[in-house]
Protein backbone atom coordinates (compact mmCIF):
# COMPACT_ATOMS: atom_id res chain seq x y z
CA UNK A 1 0.00 0.00 0.00
CA UNK A 2 1.28 3.45 -0.58
CA UNK A 3 3.13 5.25 2.08
CA UNK A 4 1.46 8.78 1.45
CA UNK A 5 -1.13 10.04 -0.73
CA UNK A 6 -1.05 13.64 -2.47
CA UNK A 7 -4.45 15.09 -3.20
CA UNK A 8 -4.48 17.52 -6.49
CA UNK A 9 -7.77 18.90 -5.69
CA UNK A 10 -9.87 21.10 -3.34
CA UNK A 11 -13.04 21.54 -1.71
CA UNK A 12 -15.12 18.45 -0.72
CA UNK A 13 -13.71 15.86 -3.05
CA UNK A 14 -10.06 16.46 -1.12
CA UNK A 15 -12.12 15.73 1.86
CA UNK A 16 -13.70 13.10 0.68
CA UNK A 17 -10.16 11.03 -0.50
CA UNK A 18 -8.85 12.14 2.76
CA UNK A 19 -11.79 10.23 4.18
CA UNK A 20 -11.11 7.34 2.42
CA UNK A 21 -6.94 7.47 2.68
CA UNK A 22 -7.87 7.65 6.77
CA UNK A 23 -9.97 4.64 7.08
CA UNK A 24 -6.90 3.07 5.15
CA UNK A 25 -4.56 4.41 7.18
CA UNK A 26 -2.61 6.41 4.90
CA UNK A 27 -1.23 9.76 5.26
CA UNK A 28 -2.69 12.47 3.59
CA UNK A 29 -0.91 15.69 1.45
CA UNK A 30 -3.43 18.64 0.69
CA UNK A 31 -2.12 21.53 -2.09
CA UNK A 32 -4.13 24.71 -1.57
CA UNK A 33 -4.63 28.23 -2.86
CA UNK A 34 -4.12 31.24 -0.33
CA UNK A 35 -7.52 31.41 -0.78
CA UNK A 36 -8.13 28.06 0.36
CA UNK A 37 -5.75 28.27 3.23
CA UNK A 38 -8.22 27.82 6.01
CA UNK A 39 -10.99 25.31 4.42
CA UNK A 40 -11.67 22.19 6.05
CA UNK A 41 -9.81 19.66 3.82
CA UNK A 42 -6.70 21.68 4.64
CA UNK A 43 -7.12 21.05 8.23
CA UNK A 44 -8.27 17.09 8.17
CA UNK A 45 -5.11 16.43 5.87
CA UNK A 46 -2.08 15.35 7.46
CA UNK A 47 0.37 17.95 5.87
CA UNK A 48 -0.55 20.95 3.90
CA UNK A 49 1.13 23.12 1.03
CA UNK A 50 0.14 26.16 -0.39
CA UNK A 51 0.41 25.97 -4.55
CA UNK A 52 0.68 29.60 -6.27
CA UNK A 53 0.59 31.22 -8.33
CA UNK A 54 -3.24 32.70 -7.57
CA UNK A 55 -6.13 30.68 -6.68
CA UNK A 56 -6.61 28.15 -9.84
CA UNK A 57 -3.48 28.11 -11.67
CA UNK A 58 -2.07 26.14 -8.79
CA UNK A 59 -4.38 23.45 -8.95
CA UNK A 60 -3.48 23.11 -12.52
CA UNK A 61 0.46 23.45 -12.36
CA UNK A 62 1.41 19.54 -12.71
CA UNK A 63 5.37 20.27 -12.44
CA UNK A 64 4.62 22.01 -8.93
CA UNK A 65 2.28 19.29 -8.00
CA UNK A 66 4.48 16.40 -8.79
CA UNK A 67 7.88 18.51 -6.87
CA UNK A 68 5.50 18.64 -3.83
CA UNK A 69 4.99 15.12 -3.87
CA UNK A 70 8.67 14.06 -3.92
CA UNK A 71 9.43 16.21 -1.69
CA UNK A 72 6.70 15.02 1.29
CA UNK A 73 7.39 11.73 -0.18
CA UNK A 74 3.86 10.81 -1.11
CA UNK A 75 4.05 7.87 -3.89
CA UNK A 76 0.86 8.35 -5.26
CA UNK A 77 -1.59 11.17 -6.26
CA UNK A 78 -5.18 11.17 -6.10
CA UNK A 79 -6.49 13.70 -9.13
CA UNK A 80 -10.04 14.07 -8.14
CA UNK A 81 -12.80 15.32 -10.21
CA UNK A 82 -12.03 18.53 -12.52
CA UNK A 83 -8.35 20.40 -12.52
CA UNK A 84 -5.86 17.72 -13.77
CA UNK A 85 -7.99 14.61 -13.69
CA UNK A 86 -8.81 14.22 -17.28
CA UNK A 87 -4.93 15.41 -18.32
CA UNK A 88 -2.70 12.47 -19.39
CA UNK A 89 0.10 14.51 -19.69
CA UNK A 90 -0.31 14.61 -16.12
CA UNK A 91 -0.79 11.03 -15.63
CA UNK A 92 2.20 10.19 -17.51
CA UNK A 93 4.50 12.71 -15.92
CA UNK A 94 3.60 11.30 -12.55
CA UNK A 95 4.19 7.48 -13.89
CA UNK A 96 8.26 9.17 -15.11
CA UNK A 97 8.82 10.29 -11.67
CA UNK A 98 8.15 7.42 -10.46
CA UNK A 99 4.52 8.29 -8.61
CA UNK A 100 1.18 6.09 -8.99
CA UNK A 101 -1.92 7.99 -10.31
CA UNK A 102 -4.67 7.47 -8.96
CA UNK A 103 -7.01 6.50 -11.86
CA UNK A 104 -6.59 5.11 -15.17
CA UNK A 105 -3.58 5.09 -17.70
CA UNK A 106 -2.14 7.92 -19.68
CA UNK A 107 -3.26 6.16 -22.64
CA UNK A 108 -6.92 5.17 -21.64
CA UNK A 109 -7.18 8.99 -20.55
CA UNK A 110 -5.80 10.25 -23.62
CA UNK A 111 -8.17 7.80 -26.19
CA UNK A 112 -11.22 8.50 -23.97
CA UNK A 113 -10.82 12.40 -24.93
CA UNK A 114 -10.81 11.47 -28.13
CA UNK A 115 -14.57 11.09 -28.41
CA UNK A 116 -14.35 9.96 -32.43
CA UNK A 117 -11.60 7.22 -31.44
CA UNK A 118 -14.32 6.54 -28.41
CA UNK A 119 -17.20 5.69 -31.10
CA UNK A 120 -15.02 3.93 -33.32
CA UNK A 121 -14.00 1.38 -30.57
CA UNK A 122 -17.11 1.50 -29.06
CA UNK A 123 -18.62 0.28 -32.28
CA UNK A 124 -15.87 -2.01 -33.28
CA UNK A 125 -16.96 -3.65 -29.68
CA UNK A 126 -20.17 -4.44 -30.77
CA UNK A 127 -21.91 -1.67 -28.39
CA UNK A 128 -24.85 0.77 -29.89
CA UNK A 129 -23.68 4.07 -30.87
CA UNK A 130 -25.77 7.23 -31.96
CA UNK A 131 -26.18 7.24 -35.55
CA UNK A 132 -23.95 8.85 -36.84
CA UNK A 133 -19.98 8.83 -38.74
CA UNK A 134 -16.91 7.43 -37.30
CA UNK A 135 -14.23 10.35 -38.66
CA UNK A 136 -13.67 13.60 -38.29
CA UNK A 137 -15.34 15.49 -40.87
CA UNK A 138 -12.87 18.04 -43.58
CA UNK A 139 -15.65 20.24 -44.74
CA UNK A 140 -19.41 22.06 -45.04
CA UNK A 141 -19.71 20.35 -47.91
CA UNK A 142 -19.51 17.04 -46.20
CA UNK A 143 -21.19 17.78 -42.99
CA UNK A 144 -23.79 18.75 -45.09
CA UNK A 145 -23.72 15.26 -47.34
CA UNK A 146 -23.99 13.44 -43.83
CA UNK A 147 -26.22 15.24 -41.99
CA UNK A 148 -28.84 14.78 -44.72
CA UNK A 149 -27.99 11.21 -45.26
CA UNK A 150 -28.34 10.90 -41.16
CA UNK A 151 -31.44 12.51 -41.14
CA UNK A 152 -32.23 16.49 -39.56
CA UNK A 153 -31.76 16.99 -36.47
CA UNK A 154 -28.22 16.15 -35.84
CA UNK A 155 -25.83 17.07 -33.62
CA UNK A 156 -22.39 18.61 -34.51
CA UNK A 157 -20.10 17.88 -31.71
CA UNK A 158 -16.05 18.72 -31.22
CA UNK A 159 -14.10 15.49 -30.99
CA UNK A 160 -12.12 17.18 -27.86
CA UNK A 161 -15.15 18.24 -25.87
CA UNK A 162 -17.83 16.09 -23.57
CA UNK A 163 -19.90 16.97 -20.97
CA UNK A 164 -21.34 19.12 -23.01
CA UNK A 165 -18.96 21.00 -24.11
CA UNK A 166 -17.94 21.72 -27.82
CA UNK A 167 -21.86 20.80 -28.89
CA UNK A 168 -24.53 22.30 -31.70
CA UNK A 169 -27.97 21.18 -32.41
CA UNK A 170 -28.84 22.01 -36.28
CA UNK A 171 -32.47 21.06 -36.89
CA UNK A 172 -32.34 21.82 -40.11
CA UNK A 173 -29.38 22.65 -43.48
CA UNK A 174 -29.17 26.05 -42.53
CA UNK A 175 -28.51 25.66 -38.91
CA UNK A 176 -25.11 23.60 -39.97
CA UNK A 177 -24.06 26.41 -42.40
CA UNK A 178 -24.23 28.92 -39.73
CA UNK A 179 -22.34 26.97 -37.01
CA UNK A 180 -20.07 24.45 -38.56
CA UNK A 181 -17.37 27.01 -39.00
CA UNK A 182 -18.25 28.79 -35.35
CA UNK A 183 -17.86 25.40 -33.85
CA UNK A 184 -14.50 24.48 -34.96
CA UNK A 185 -13.18 28.06 -34.17
CA UNK A 186 -14.62 27.50 -31.15
CA UNK A 187 -13.29 23.74 -30.37
CA UNK A 188 -9.59 25.07 -31.54
CA UNK A 189 -9.77 28.05 -28.88
CA UNK A 190 -10.92 25.40 -26.51
CA UNK A 191 -9.07 22.62 -27.00
CA UNK A 192 -6.67 23.15 -29.07
CA UNK A 193 -8.39 20.72 -32.10
CA UNK A 194 -10.92 21.60 -34.10
CA UNK A 195 -12.11 18.22 -35.44
CA UNK A 196 -15.92 17.31 -35.36
CA UNK A 197 -17.97 14.69 -36.16
CA UNK A 198 -21.94 14.54 -36.89
CA UNK A 199 -24.36 12.64 -34.65
CA UNK A 200 -28.34 12.08 -34.96
CA UNK A 201 -30.14 14.06 -32.38
CA UNK A 202 -31.80 12.02 -29.68
CA UNK A 203 -34.75 14.11 -28.86
CA UNK A 204 -35.72 14.23 -24.77
CA UNK A 205 -33.24 11.82 -23.79
CA UNK A 206 -32.40 10.52 -20.50
CA UNK A 207 -28.74 10.52 -19.50
CA UNK A 208 -28.04 7.27 -17.91
CA UNK A 209 -24.23 6.35 -16.83
CA UNK A 210 -22.97 2.94 -15.55
CA UNK A 211 -20.03 3.44 -12.41
CA UNK A 212 -17.25 0.53 -13.09
CA UNK A 213 -14.25 -0.49 -11.60
CA UNK A 214 -11.70 -2.74 -13.13
CA UNK A 215 -8.56 -3.70 -11.44
CA UNK A 216 -4.97 -4.60 -13.64
CA UNK A 217 -5.61 -7.90 -14.04
CA UNK A 218 -8.98 -8.22 -16.37
CA UNK A 219 -11.43 -8.27 -13.31
CA UNK A 220 -14.01 -5.56 -14.21
CA UNK A 221 -17.23 -5.23 -12.60
CA UNK A 222 -19.98 -2.60 -13.11
CA UNK A 223 -21.58 -0.93 -9.88
CA UNK A 224 -25.48 -0.31 -11.59
CA UNK A 225 -26.38 3.20 -13.35
CA UNK A 226 -26.99 6.61 -11.83
CA UNK A 227 -29.70 8.62 -14.06
CA UNK A 228 -28.09 12.32 -14.37
CA UNK A 229 -30.72 13.59 -16.30
CA UNK A 230 -32.02 16.29 -14.18
CA UNK A 231 -29.41 19.01 -15.02
CA UNK A 232 -29.47 22.60 -16.50
CA UNK A 233 -27.11 23.80 -19.12
CA UNK A 234 -25.20 20.95 -19.27
CA UNK A 235 -24.57 20.93 -14.69
CA UNK A 236 -26.19 17.86 -13.20
CA UNK A 237 -28.44 19.13 -10.30
CA UNK A 238 -29.63 16.07 -8.52
CA UNK A 239 -28.71 12.38 -9.97
CA UNK A 240 -30.60 9.25 -8.92
CA UNK A 241 -29.89 5.72 -8.41
CA UNK A 242 -31.32 3.00 -9.74
CA UNK A 243 -32.92 4.85 -12.73
CA UNK A 244 -36.91 5.22 -12.41
CA UNK A 245 -36.69 4.52 -16.28
CA UNK A 246 -34.52 1.49 -16.11
CA UNK A 247 -36.49 -2.27 -15.89
CA UNK A 248 -34.04 -5.54 -14.83
CA UNK A 249 -33.49 -6.31 -18.60
CA UNK A 250 -32.66 -3.16 -20.20
CA UNK A 251 -30.01 -2.83 -16.65
CA UNK A 252 -28.83 -6.07 -17.02
CA UNK A 253 -27.89 -5.11 -21.06
CA UNK A 254 -26.62 -1.71 -20.73
CA UNK A 255 -24.76 -2.94 -17.44
CA UNK A 256 -23.02 -5.58 -19.95
CA UNK A 257 -22.60 -3.39 -23.05
CA UNK A 258 -20.49 -0.66 -19.70
CA UNK A 259 -18.48 -3.60 -19.36
CA UNK A 260 -17.35 -4.34 -22.60
CA UNK A 261 -16.76 -0.97 -23.26
CA UNK A 262 -14.34 -1.08 -20.27
CA UNK A 263 -12.80 -4.23 -21.62
CA UNK A 264 -12.43 -2.64 -25.16
CA UNK A 265 -10.50 0.19 -23.94
CA UNK A 266 -8.23 -2.05 -22.07
CA UNK A 267 -9.41 0.01 -19.01
CA UNK A 268 -8.38 -0.08 -15.40
CA UNK A 269 -9.84 1.82 -12.39
CA UNK A 270 -12.77 3.38 -11.44
CA UNK A 271 -14.71 5.10 -14.52
CA UNK A 272 -17.72 5.87 -16.03
CA UNK A 273 -19.88 5.18 -19.07
CA UNK A 274 -22.61 7.01 -20.20
CA UNK A 275 -25.21 6.33 -22.38
CA UNK A 276 -28.34 8.56 -23.76
CA UNK A 277 -31.50 6.41 -23.63
CA UNK A 278 -34.36 7.42 -26.10
CA UNK A 279 -38.36 7.25 -25.69
CA UNK A 280 -38.43 3.76 -26.68
CA UNK A 281 -35.65 2.56 -24.64
CA UNK A 282 -33.05 2.27 -26.96
CA UNK A 283 -29.75 3.10 -25.36
CA UNK A 284 -26.59 4.44 -27.42
CA UNK A 285 -22.91 5.14 -25.47
CA UNK A 286 -22.23 9.01 -25.21
CA UNK A 287 -18.81 8.83 -23.46
CA UNK A 288 -16.56 7.24 -20.97
CA UNK A 289 -15.44 9.45 -17.85
CA UNK A 290 -11.69 8.87 -16.71
CA UNK A 291 -12.57 9.92 -13.09
CA UNK A 292 -14.10 9.80 -9.64
CA UNK A 293 -17.63 12.10 -10.50
CA UNK A 294 -19.03 14.18 -8.35
CA UNK A 295 -22.04 11.66 -8.11
CA UNK A 296 -20.24 8.93 -7.28
CA UNK A 297 -22.63 9.18 -3.40
CA UNK A 298 -25.32 7.86 -4.70
CA UNK A 299 -23.74 4.54 -6.33
CA UNK A 300 -21.82 4.09 -3.27
CA UNK A 301 -25.34 4.16 -0.63
CA UNK A 302 -27.06 1.55 -2.78
CA UNK A 303 -23.83 -0.91 -3.17
CA UNK A 304 -22.30 -0.08 0.14
CA UNK A 305 -18.83 0.31 -1.70
CA UNK A 306 -16.87 2.88 -0.89
CA UNK A 307 -15.22 3.69 -4.46
CA UNK A 308 -12.53 6.07 -3.26
CA UNK A 309 -10.82 3.04 -1.58
CA UNK A 310 -11.37 0.68 -4.39
CA UNK A 311 -9.37 3.22 -6.37
CA UNK A 312 -6.43 3.28 -4.00
CA UNK A 313 -6.71 -0.65 -3.85
CA UNK A 314 -6.74 -1.17 -7.54
CA UNK A 315 -3.75 1.37 -8.01
CA UNK A 316 -1.49 -0.13 -5.61
CA UNK A 317 -1.77 -3.08 -7.32
CA UNK A 318 -4.90 -4.88 -5.53
CA UNK A 319 -7.36 -7.55 -7.17
CA UNK A 320 -11.45 -6.59 -6.97
CA UNK A 321 -11.75 -8.58 -3.79
CA UNK A 322 -16.08 -8.73 -4.98
CA UNK A 323 -16.97 -10.43 -8.65
CA UNK A 324 -19.83 -9.07 -10.41
CA UNK A 325 -22.39 -11.46 -8.65
CA UNK A 326 -21.48 -10.11 -5.32
CA UNK A 327 -22.19 -6.44 -5.94
CA UNK A 328 -26.28 -6.37 -4.79
CA UNK A 329 -28.11 -3.15 -5.36
CA UNK A 330 -30.04 -2.29 -2.32
CA UNK A 331 -32.77 0.53 -2.19
CA UNK A 332 -33.17 3.74 -3.87
CA UNK A 333 -30.11 6.79 -3.27
CA UNK A 334 -30.82 10.76 -4.45
CA UNK A 335 -28.49 13.61 -4.61
CA UNK A 336 -29.11 17.35 -4.49
CA UNK A 337 -25.71 19.58 -5.39
CA UNK A 338 -26.13 22.27 -2.81
CA UNK A 339 -25.08 24.93 -4.71
CA UNK A 340 -24.64 28.40 -4.07
CA UNK A 341 -26.67 29.99 -6.95
CA UNK A 342 -29.91 31.91 -7.78
CA UNK A 343 -32.10 29.12 -9.53
CA UNK A 344 -34.92 32.63 -9.73
CA UNK A 345 -32.03 34.44 -11.60
CA UNK A 346 -31.00 32.42 -14.19
CA UNK A 347 -28.97 30.26 -11.57
CA UNK A 348 -26.38 33.24 -11.19
CA UNK A 349 -23.32 32.36 -8.84
CA UNK A 350 -23.66 34.02 -5.41
CA UNK A 351 -20.72 34.62 -3.32
CA UNK A 352 -20.81 36.25 0.15
CA UNK A 353 -20.28 34.91 3.38
CA UNK A 354 -22.53 31.90 5.13
CA UNK A 355 -23.87 34.05 7.96
CA UNK A 356 -25.62 30.42 8.93
CA UNK A 357 -24.95 26.65 8.24
CA UNK A 358 -27.09 23.78 9.62
CA UNK A 359 -26.99 20.41 8.06
CA UNK A 360 -29.56 17.48 8.04
CA UNK A 361 -28.57 14.77 9.17
CA UNK A 362 -30.58 11.45 11.00
CA UNK A 363 -30.72 7.52 9.61
CA UNK A 364 -29.71 7.68 5.81
CA UNK A 365 -28.25 10.84 5.52
CA UNK A 366 -25.08 11.88 4.07
CA UNK A 367 -23.44 15.27 3.43
CA UNK A 368 -20.22 16.07 1.40
CA UNK A 369 -18.51 19.18 2.14
CA UNK A 370 -16.10 21.77 2.75
CA UNK A 371 -18.46 24.32 3.91
CA UNK A 372 -19.30 25.93 7.47
CA UNK A 373 -20.85 28.75 9.79
CA UNK A 374 -18.30 31.45 8.30
CA UNK A 375 -17.11 29.96 5.41
CA UNK A 376 -16.74 32.45 2.66
CA UNK A 377 -17.52 31.12 -0.71
CA UNK A 378 -14.96 32.30 -2.83
CA UNK A 379 -16.26 33.51 -6.55
CA UNK A 380 -13.02 31.96 -7.78
CA UNK A 381 -14.22 27.71 -8.36
CA UNK A 382 -17.43 26.47 -9.20
CA UNK A 383 -20.42 26.38 -6.82
CA UNK A 384 -20.81 23.82 -5.35
CA UNK A 385 -21.31 23.79 -1.45
CA UNK A 386 -21.85 20.61 -0.84
CA UNK A 387 -23.62 17.61 -2.04
CA UNK A 388 -26.51 15.96 0.37
CA UNK A 389 -27.30 12.45 -0.28
CA UNK A 390 -29.96 10.22 0.99
CA UNK A 391 -30.42 6.23 1.05
CA UNK A 392 -34.07 5.20 1.13
CA UNK A 393 -35.44 1.00 1.17
CA UNK A 394 -37.76 2.38 -2.28
CA UNK A 395 -37.61 5.65 -4.19
CA UNK A 396 -40.75 6.65 -2.09
CA UNK A 397 -38.68 6.66 1.19
CA UNK A 398 -35.39 8.30 -0.73
CA UNK A 399 -37.80 10.82 -2.29
CA UNK A 400 -39.33 11.71 1.55
CA UNK A 401 -36.11 11.21 3.35
CA UNK A 402 -34.81 13.73 0.50
CA UNK A 403 -37.44 16.46 1.00
CA UNK A 404 -36.97 16.03 4.74
CA UNK A 405 -33.28 16.77 4.50
CA UNK A 406 -33.69 19.55 2.50
CA UNK A 407 -36.02 21.05 5.32
CA UNK A 408 -33.60 20.66 7.60
CA UNK A 409 -31.12 22.16 5.86
CA UNK A 410 -30.31 25.97 6.49
CA UNK A 411 -27.54 28.38 5.18
CA UNK A 412 -27.94 32.04 5.05
CA UNK A 413 -26.09 34.51 4.01
CA UNK A 414 -25.82 33.76 0.31
CA UNK A 415 -28.42 32.03 -2.24
CA UNK A 416 -28.81 28.19 -2.77
CA UNK A 417 -30.47 25.58 -5.31
CA UNK A 418 -32.50 24.14 -1.50
CA UNK A 419 -35.98 25.77 -2.17
CA UNK A 420 -36.20 25.10 -5.56
CA UNK A 421 -35.28 21.25 -4.72
CA UNK A 422 -37.69 21.31 -1.92
CA UNK A 423 -40.09 21.60 -4.77
CA UNK A 424 -38.67 19.20 -6.95
CA UNK A 425 -39.01 16.87 -3.90
CA UNK A 426 -42.91 17.76 -4.02
CA UNK A 427 -43.70 17.47 -7.52
CA UNK A 428 -45.68 15.07 -8.70
CA UNK A 429 -43.82 14.46 -12.16
CA UNK A 430 -40.67 13.90 -10.43
CA UNK A 431 -42.32 11.99 -7.55
CA UNK A 432 -43.38 9.39 -10.63
CA UNK A 433 -39.74 9.33 -11.63
CA UNK A 434 -40.90 10.86 -15.02
CA UNK A 435 -38.22 13.52 -15.88
CA UNK A 436 -35.61 13.63 -18.92
CA UNK A 437 -32.92 15.89 -19.93
CA UNK A 438 -35.24 19.05 -20.46
CA UNK A 439 -36.72 18.63 -16.89
CA UNK A 440 -35.62 21.79 -15.11
CA UNK A 441 -36.16 24.15 -18.46
CA UNK A 442 -39.21 22.68 -18.88
CA UNK A 443 -40.56 22.93 -15.38
CA UNK A 444 -38.82 25.70 -13.49
CA UNK A 445 -41.63 28.33 -13.91
CA UNK A 446 -43.75 25.94 -11.90
CA UNK A 447 -41.61 25.38 -9.36
CA UNK A 448 -42.23 28.57 -7.39
CA UNK A 449 -41.62 28.72 -3.73
CA UNK A 450 -40.65 31.59 -1.33
CA UNK A 451 -36.61 31.90 -0.17
CA UNK A 452 -36.11 32.62 3.81
CA UNK A 453 -33.10 34.61 2.98
CA UNK A 454 -35.50 37.18 0.82
CA UNK A 455 -37.68 37.79 4.30
CA UNK A 456 -34.31 38.17 5.93
CA UNK A 457 -32.73 40.56 3.80
CA UNK A 458 -36.15 42.62 3.86
CA UNK A 459 -35.33 42.36 7.97
CA UNK A 460 -31.71 43.71 7.90
CA UNK A 461 -32.63 46.65 4.98
CA UNK A 462 -35.57 47.58 7.79
CA UNK A 463 -32.90 47.34 10.75
CA UNK A 464 -30.14 49.25 8.70
CA UNK A 465 -33.11 52.03 8.08
CA UNK A 466 -34.39 52.21 11.84
CA UNK A 467 -30.17 52.01 12.65
CA UNK A 468 -29.75 55.06 10.57
CA UNK A 469 -32.57 57.19 11.50
CA UNK A 470 -31.87 56.29 15.77
CA UNK A 471 -30.25 59.64 17.25
CA UNK A 472 -27.72 58.89 19.66
C1 LIG B 1 -26.48 14.25 -27.57
C2 LIG B 1 -27.83 14.59 -27.37
C3 LIG B 1 -28.75 14.18 -28.30
N1 LIG B 1 -28.33 13.49 -29.37
N2 LIG B 1 -26.14 13.58 -28.66
C4 LIG B 1 -24.71 16.53 -23.78
C5 LIG B 1 -23.55 16.10 -22.95
C6 LIG B 1 -22.64 15.44 -23.90
N3 LIG B 1 -21.95 14.36 -23.28
C7 LIG B 1 -23.53 14.97 -25.00
N4 LIG B 1 -24.81 15.59 -24.82
C8 LIG B 1 -25.84 15.31 -25.61
N5 LIG B 1 -25.53 14.60 -26.71
C9 LIG B 1 -27.05 13.23 -29.54
N6 LIG B 1 -26.67 12.55 -30.62
C10 LIG B 1 -28.18 15.30 -26.23
C11 LIG B 1 -27.19 15.68 -25.36
C12 LIG B 1 -27.66 16.46 -24.27
C13 LIG B 1 -27.61 15.99 -22.97
C14 LIG B 1 -27.06 14.78 -22.63
C15 LIG B 1 -27.03 14.35 -21.35
C16 LIG B 1 -27.53 15.15 -20.33
C17 LIG B 1 -28.06 16.35 -20.63
C18 LIG B 1 -28.10 16.81 -21.94
C19 LIG B 1 -28.65 18.04 -22.20
C20 LIG B 1 -28.69 18.48 -23.49
C21 LIG B 1 -28.18 17.69 -24.51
Amino acid sequence: MFKKVLIANRGEIALRIIRSCKELNIPTVAIHSEADATTLYVKKADEACLVGPGPVAGYLNIYRIIDLAKQRGADAIHPGYGFLAENHEFAEACLENGITFIGPTPKAIREMGDKIFARQMVKRAGVPVVPGIDHGISSIEEAERISSEIGYPVMLKASAGGGGRGLRLCRIPDDLKRTYEMARSEAMKAFGRDDVYIEKYIESPRHIEFQILADNYGNIVHMGERDCSIQRRHQKLIEVAPSPFLDPELRKKMGDAAVTVTRAAGYTNAGTVEFLVDKDKNFYFLEMNTRIQVEHTITEEITGIDIVKEMIKIAAGENLSFSQDEIQISGAAIECRINAEDPRNNFLPATGRLTAYYSPGGFGVRIDGNVYRGYLVPPYYDSMLAKLTVWGRTWDESVSRMARSLDEFVIRGVKTTIPLYRMIMRDDKFCRGEFDTHYIDNNLDALVYEDENDRLDLVYAIATAIAAHTHR
